[in-house]
């Protein structure tokens, strides 16, 4: 089988950041929050954080900041969503900074995006989406600020989205997808409501997903995609059926899709590199326990050491 090209992969890393006009830079000019959760995780994941200046990443997270509002920007001078603000709370907590933070001023902007019926908006503009439950679950989480929305009313809508196949959509009704399924059962584990979930009907459907060349995809008749190792496999161990999975032939799927000369992973096999596949191809092949990548947590989608950093220490 082909190896992890960490070091390739650090360097890519490293060199997207700086690249400010390259294309890849460009395309993600309004999203740079997330992308630097993506790169910064990755980095962690492959024990180089300290690659990047931390004082340096913290003041540009900060920059993002809406001070008015509570929320963080896709980048400096676009406006709050809870997307990028739990982009910047979990890149915080990378560096165990959260305490340049106004938690509650924080907190308070994500708890006012609950709506009557428990779902969440992603914004001022009010759109509802599972993804939004999840995100302002998990960083309240992170935040130790739970007790600020109505818990029973967010885990009732999101339950409200499950289906008869088992699995989760992104309102109720939605078609089953492997990406809100992630959402759905994080939110879940992360407000200890599991139970909602048919495990065995849902690691079904889940372990479906696995495709003839080894890869994930994310719904029926759909191809394998790299990001889906996570979405998927998080999910599996969250339920505990991540044995159901073949591991070896998805790591060698992950693994065919690496740069192996200038870094980086695609989506599948032979096709361009990017930040995102690049984080899910690493965090996958972390939740298979590859050796030389640090465990992660399935629910929080952190570093398991960061994790208990902030959860053992409060
Ligand atoms: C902290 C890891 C983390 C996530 C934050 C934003 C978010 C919460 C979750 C997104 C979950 C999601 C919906 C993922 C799917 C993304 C994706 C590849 C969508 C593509 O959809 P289609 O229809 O692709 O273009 P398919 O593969 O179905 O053809």
């Amino acid at each position: 089988m082909a190896e992890l090209a960490a070091d390739q992969h650090v360097r890519y890393i490293v060199t997207v950041e700086k690249k400010k006009d390259s294309f890849e830079s460009l395309v993600m000019e309004h999203i740079r929050l997330n992308g630097a959760y993506w790169g910064l995780t990755t980095l962690d994941l492959l024990h180089k954080l300290h690659a990047v200046d931390a004082a340096e990443v913290v003041d540009w997270i900060m920059s993002c900041y809406h001070p008015e509002s509570g929320g963080f920007g896709g980048n400096v001078g676009h406006d709050p969503h809870v997307l990028y603000t739990l982009s910047a709370v979990q890149v915080l907590c990378l560096f165990d900074r959260l305490d340049v933070l106004d938690i509650d001023k924080v907190a308070d902007y994500v708890a006012g995006l609950q709506n009557e019926d428990g779902s969440f908006s992603g914004d001022i503009w009010g759109e509802v989406d599972t993804r939004f439950s999840y995100i302002a679950l998990c960083t309240l989480s992170l935040l130790h600020r739970l007790h600020k929305i109505n818990m029973q009313k967010a885990v009732d809508f999101v339950v409200s989205c499950k289906n008869l196949d088992g699995g989760f959509g992104a309102m109720p009704g939605g078609e089953s997808h492997a990406g809100q399924i992630f959402c759905c059962v994080g939110a879940l584990a992360i407000t200890g409501s599991l139970h909602h979930i048919d495990r065995d009907l849902l690691g079904w459907w889940l372990c479906e997903r696995q495709c003839k060349d080894g890869g994930l995809n994310g719904r029926p008749e759909k191809l394998a995609d790299v990001c889906y190792s996570w979405w998927v496999l998080s999910s599996l161990i969250m339920i505990d059926r991540v044995h159901w999975i073949d591991k070896e032939k998805l790591a060698k799927f992950i693994l065919n899709c690496q740069d192996k000369e200038n870094g980086g992973i695609s989506d599948r096999p032979d096709n361009a590199v990017d930040i995102y596949h690049t984080y899910f191809g690493v965090a996958g092949l972390s939740l298979m326990e590859y050796p030389g990548v640090k465990p992660m947590d399935p629910a929080y989608a952190l570093p398991l050491d960061v994790v208990n950093r902030i959860f053992l220490r409060k």
